[in-house]
């Protein structure tokens, strides 16, 4: 299922022009327009979940299958020397596009707490 007007769903249809870096497993991988790190990705399920907090038991092979393809991703771009996952769920997290997305972040150092 996908929402008409979710920006993420519109990625996923093509319908909004993004740099795509791959595709797996009912997930897709594209660059984030603001991105937060020389190697800053975002892994979103092509059909519309709108957060973290929607997911269910429904899920478990979706979000399995986005955590191997995120390692693929960070092989793929030699993130060997580490790299971050980030799922922001909810508004008071800093979510802004409201279909669930992973953040792959990688190519620096980063800190601990995160802000
Ligand atoms: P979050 O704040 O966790 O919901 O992350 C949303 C991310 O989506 C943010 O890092 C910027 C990115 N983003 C917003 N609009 C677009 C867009 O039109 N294209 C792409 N590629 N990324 C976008």
């Amino acid at each position: 299922m996908s929402d008409g007007g979710c920006l993420f769903c519109r990625i996923a249809k093509r319908t909004v022009p993004s740099d795509i870096v791959g595709e797996a497993d009912g997930l897709l991988a594209f660059r984030d327009i603001h991105p937060q790190a020389p190697t800053h990705l975002l892994i979103i399920p092509t059909e519309h979940v709108p957060s973290l907090a929607d997911v269910s038991g429904a899920h478990t092979t979706l979000l399995g299958n986005a955590m191997q393809f995120a390692n693929r991703l960070a092989r793929q771009y030699q993130l060997g020397s580490g790299y971050r996952i980030v799922v922001n769920s909810g508004a008071q997290a800093g979510q802004s596009v409201w279909h669930l997305h992973f953040h792959l972040l990688g190519g620096r150092a980063f800190q601990w707490p995160p802000g």
